[in-house]
């Protein structure tokens, strides 16, 4: 019965360890509307946007990052810099009257591509608490 547990268990890892769609799109093996790259992170825009403005923001080496909660402190200085980008692009975008950022994180958090991304929305007034 631990055997088959370990078994779910590594299953679990496989597949959210595995490389995602944002691998190909950091690679731009798959086209995506990019609206700031440096070094380390990858700013652009959802596909399914929720808002006037919504964009996501990646690390480039996603390090061990498939989700927030696998922070580690040897994350926290990419972590500082993903949240340094999300409002440059923001002031980029026009969204000095205010936006929201959002992590979501594992089942609960109703996160569906294991690669972190902070997602920024704006333009609109954003409605709380979210759904
Ligand atoms: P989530 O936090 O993991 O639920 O968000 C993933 C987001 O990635 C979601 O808003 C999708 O619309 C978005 N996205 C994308 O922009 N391009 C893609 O090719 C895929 C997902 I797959």
């Amino acid at each position: 019965a631990s055997e088959e547990a370990a078994a779910k268990a590594n299953a679990h890892m496989a597949e959210t360890d595995a490389p995602t769609i944002f691998d190909k799109i950091i690679s731009k093996e798959i086209k995506a509307n990019i609206i700031y790259e440096d070094d380390e992170a990858l700013a652009f825009r959802d596909i399914s946007p929720q808002a006037p403005v919504h964009f996501l923001v990646i690390p480039k080496n996603r390090s061990g990052l498939t989700r927030l909660s696998k922070a580690t402190e040897a994350h926290k200085p990419l972590l500082g810099h993903l949240m340094w980008v999300a409002q440059h692009v923001a002031m980029k975008e026009n969204l000095g009257d205010g936006f929201r950022v959002t992590v979501n994180d594992g089942p609960n958090g109703s996160q569906s591509v294991y690669h972190l991304h902070l997602h920024v929305m704006g333009g609109r007034q954003m409605g709380w608490p979210p759904g």
